[in-house]
């Protein structure tokens, strides 16, 4: 039996709150507030198994709450005010050092290698890895905390997962985060750690808190979407064969095709290819591109919060097969740098002016028709060492409410990607796994 055993789950605080100089309330942005019907994104890491001497649960409960006091949003809370006098609501969060949820779970039946099953399959355990399945960004205003964390003791290995609320911060903040909590695990608190970098960005000609009328509040039904996930590996070959093939078909351009734009326009095509869908329904992918250096100033790379956005291209099957790789790859580049200070400005603006309620397209055609592409080849998901050597594996929890959720992350050997992939039944097909799975082997 392959079991998963929740040992103890407790709330984590920050060592020492000390509130002076900090900001009590971070108020949302427009963006984030877009983000209410949002799931948790999460994330793992697995490892070996350190030493059984190695107290190692204790550990990374003490050196989290030292990481936490440092990255005190995460121990925040999701609070609503009533604005009676306007009947509209607002959201912050509070900075309050409430704390972080800690899951220590066993699974003693379970070994590193029925994580790898043979192309890609993802083992019906996977779920239970990680700490917020099913949690939309607005459950932190009842009962979840702002992140949540959970530690799983397999037979030879450990997995270190995550699940966060959006609101607060993007992937990026949380690899920070993860790479301070791991140093501090490591090497102690004084492991030369830099404070937190808030962004102190704000739109011109927005009032904070920005009141949202209550009747567009009321609350949305959660559906349970059915999906089925692959881990697919590209290696350095395969994707500088693709990079190399679409900058090819765009022939000379005054731009030039990223490896991840060619890996990205590679699925989104051949996913397309095969869900059976009609040539005139549309299909949209739609990219997390990082704000920070594309904002005027630009803002540090470090900076605390949620500061991606979502570029999207949109396109009707039809048009999108007959394209080919090359132009599609050039139309997701084409988007993602469209995401500029003046577009990013003017998204503000215009929700504040026309407050309407929080966008979910969770169930809709186009949804069932689209993919997500979150996360990052960027991030070095393999430079975490809590004292007993680095990951050696990357997974994505459970995706729920989009039509494909394609997660990239770095691949262990340099320059490759592992994307992992989340499809609902309207884009998966058995054909198109067994023509992902051929084209990866052997490359
Ligand atoms: C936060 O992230 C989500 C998902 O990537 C994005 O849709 C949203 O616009 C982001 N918020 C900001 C402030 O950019
Ligand atoms: C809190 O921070 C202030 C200023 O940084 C410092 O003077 C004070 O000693 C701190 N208090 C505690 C309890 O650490
Ligand atoms: C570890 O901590 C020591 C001091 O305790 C410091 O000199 C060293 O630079 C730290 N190493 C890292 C990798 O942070
Ligand atoms: C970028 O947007 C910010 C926020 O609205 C604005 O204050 C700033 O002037 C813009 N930068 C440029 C160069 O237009
Ligand atoms: C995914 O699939 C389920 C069931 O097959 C369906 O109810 C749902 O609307 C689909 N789409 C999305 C975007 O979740
Ligand atoms: C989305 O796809 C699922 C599974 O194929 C299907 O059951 C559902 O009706 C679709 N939803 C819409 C709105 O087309």
């Amino acid at each position: 039996m392959r079991e998963v055993i929740v040992i103890s789950s407790s709330i984590v605080r920050p060592e020492n709150i000390n509130r002076s100089g900090r900001r009590e309330k971070i108020h949302l942005t427009p963006h984030d507030l877009d983000l209410l019907y949002l799931y948790y994104p999460q994330r793992g890491l697995l490892f070996h198994k350190p030493d059984p001497e190695n107290r190692f649960i204790p550990q990374l409960m003490a050196s989290l709450s030292t990481a936490l006091e440092i990255y005190f949003p995460f121990a925040g809370r999701l609070v609503k005010v009533n604005n009676q006098e306007d009947d509209t609501v607002s959201f912050y969060i509070d900075c309050d050092g409430s704390g972080a949820k800690f899951v220590h779970a066993k699974a003693e039946s379970i070994t590193m290698n029925d994580v790898f099953q043979s192309h890609g399959s993802v083992p019906d355990f996977m779920p239970q890895f990680f700490p917020a399945n099913n949690v939309q960004s607005r459950d932190a205003l009842v009962s979840e905390p702002l992140l949540a964390l959970q530690v799983t003791e397999m037979k030879d290995g450990v997995f270190i997962s995550f699940g966060y609320n959006h609101m607060v911060a993007d992937g990026s903040s949380l690899w920070n985060f993860f790479h301070t909590w791991s140093k501090i695990c490591l090497n102690g608190s004084d492991s030369n750690i830099q404070p937190l970098v808030l962004k102190d960005w704000f739109c011109e000609g927005i009032d904070y808190p920005v009141h949202i009328p209550v009747l567009e509040m009321e609350t949305l039904p959660r559906c349970e979407p059915s999906t089925k996930e692959r881990v697919f590996h590209f290696s350095k070959k395969k994707i500088s064969d693709l990079k190399a093939k679409a900058n090819y078909e765009i022939g000379t351009m005054d731009v030039k095709i990223s490896s991840l734009q060619a890996v990205v326009a590679y699925l989104w095509l051949s996913i397309i290819r095969h869900s059976g869908l009609n040539r005139d329904e549309e299909t949209q992918c739609k990219v997390a591109a990082d704000m920070r250096q594309r904002l005027n100033p630009p803002l540090k790379k470090e900076c605390f919060g949620n500061v991606t956005n979502l570029a999207t291209a949109t396109t009707t099957v039809g048009e999108l097969l007959d394209r080919g790789l090359g132009k599609t790859a050039l139309q997701i580049c084409k988007t993602v740098r469209l995401k500029t200070n003046e577009s990013y400005e003017n998204i503000a603006k215009n929700w504040v002016r026309n407050v309407k309620r929080p966008k979910t397209s969770v169930g809709s055609r186009l949804a069932n028709n689209s993919l997500i592409v979150a996360s990052s080849p960027r991030f070095d998901v393999y430079d975490h060492d809590f004292g007993w050597g680095k990951p050696i594996a990357a997974r994505a929890g459970p995706a729920d409410g989009t039509g494909g959720m394609l997660v990239m992350f770095r691949g262990v050997e340099e320059g490759s990607i592992d994307v992992h992939a989340t499809l609902n039944s309207s884009l998966w097909s058995d054909v198109l796994v067994n023509l992902l799975i051929n084209d990866m082997v052997g490359q």
